[in-house]
């Protein structure tokens, strides 16, 4: 109370003193601590940064009322001019402070609503990848075949002459030699045009029995609607004594069924390959129209899935393998195509445009 009652002194004396020697100075007569609380009070009511602004220069601006308040101090007498100027000061800083506070919050507060975490909110989702419909293609053949008492072996992109055509039998004229439709690194090196390579390797350092798939990335010169320079192939061998034809129509069947649907019609149709003989390709009915013909089976009602064979006696020779012992079936099919048919894609390159459009579908 004791400083209430100085203080009011105090600014009565002021006052006095400005009436008297600034007479255009209207002030209105009021304690330090009422101009402090009028302040504050306005502060409260303040909604945004201007207004905040505009209350710190009317009370701390140039001709502001705490500004003029201290000014007049001088003219107090010389006893009474330390306490004055202490409490006016004590006050301006207490507002100025107020103030800036405020501004601050006001600020923070805009940024609260855009940059804060909001620790209720459920956490954004991650993005999750997922594998290539060729991957889980793949993955799902070497699975039938894994259950089916097969190993997965890989082998080498690059090959030799003679492990890519010479150990399969392919002749030196043959045209898929031509520097048309094989990629050649040199005379004696080609990027592999199919995965057959790889069971000839395994061969040449296995004894029968053999039971393998090798699935993998082949290389042709060849780039149109229906051929793309690099595909996917998984190629099959199974080597052991009194293997015969129908050991690979089980074989081939089972897997049909299993990869297609359980019911799908198929047949086995008469076909040639260097390295395999008797040969034939294997269609089954046509997964749209389901025999009937349409644009996709090119009205034959059959679509063609993949090619095989009994082992040609030259390839056991070529490895060292007895003829007269083992006997073998083959067989190989093109991956992308196989995908093709079973989600009813139309069009080839669209496994190798990485438009996730497409690859979230899977
Ligand atoms: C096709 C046809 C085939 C084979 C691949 C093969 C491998 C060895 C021995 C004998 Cl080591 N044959 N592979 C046999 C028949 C057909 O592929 O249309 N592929 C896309």
């Amino acid at each position: 109370m004791d400083r209430t009652y100085s203080k009011f002194v105090i600014f009565r004396i002021s006052l006095l003193l400005i009436k008297a020697s600034e007479k255009k100075l209207s002030v209105v007569e009021k304690t330090i601590d009422q101009i402090e609380a009028e302040a504050a009070g306005e502060l409260k009511k303040a909604l945004d940064k201007d207004a905040v602004e505009a209350l710190s220069i009317k009370y701390l601006g140039r001709k502001g009322i705490i500004t003029r308040f201290l000014r007049n101090i001088s003219k107090l007498p010389g006893h009474l001019r330390p306490e004055a100027g202490k409490q006016a000061n004590a006050v301006k800083k207490s507002l100025a402070a107020a103030f800036n506070e405020t501004i601050c919050c006001m600020n923070s507060n805009l940024t609260d609503e855009s940059d804060s975490i909001d620790v209720s909110m459920p956490g954004r989702p991650v993005k999750r990848g997922g594998l290539h419909p060729v991957t889980q293609i793949i993955r799902t053949i070497s699975d039938i075949f894994a259950r089916l008492g097969f190993k997965i072996v890989e082998g080498p992109e690059i090959e030799t002459d003679y492990y890519n055509f010479e150990a399969l039998n392919i002749p030196k004229d043959h045209p898929a030699r031509d520097m048309q439709d094989t990629f050649y690194i040199s005379d004696n090196l080609v990027l592999r045009t199919h995965t057959s390579p790889v069971q000839v390797r395994v061969m040449e350092k296995t004894p029968p029995p053999v039971r393998i798939i090798a699935p993998g990335k082949v290389y042709r010169c060849d780039s149109d609607l229906t051929h793309t320079p690099m595909f996917h192939q998984i190629e099959g061998l199974v080597v052991d004594k009194n293997v015969t034809f129908g050991d690979l129509k089980g074989v081939i069947n089972t897997f049909i069924h299993q990869i297609f649907d359980p019911g799908i019609g198929l047949r086995f149709r008469p076909s040639f390959f260097p390295f395999t003989e008797p040969s034939a390709e294997v269609d089954i009915l046509c997964v749209i129209c389901r025999g009937k013909g349409c644009r996709v089976c090119s009205q034959t009602g059959w679509l063609e899935v993949l090619g095989c064979g009994m082992v040609h006696p030259a390839l056991f020779e070529n490895v060292g393998y007895s003829t007269s012992n083992y006997s073998g079936f083959a067989f190989g099919m093109g991956i992308e195509r196989l995908a093709m048919l079973k989600y009813g894609v139309d069009d080839l390159r669209k496994y190798f445009e990485n438009d996730l459009r497409f690859l979230r579908q899977f």
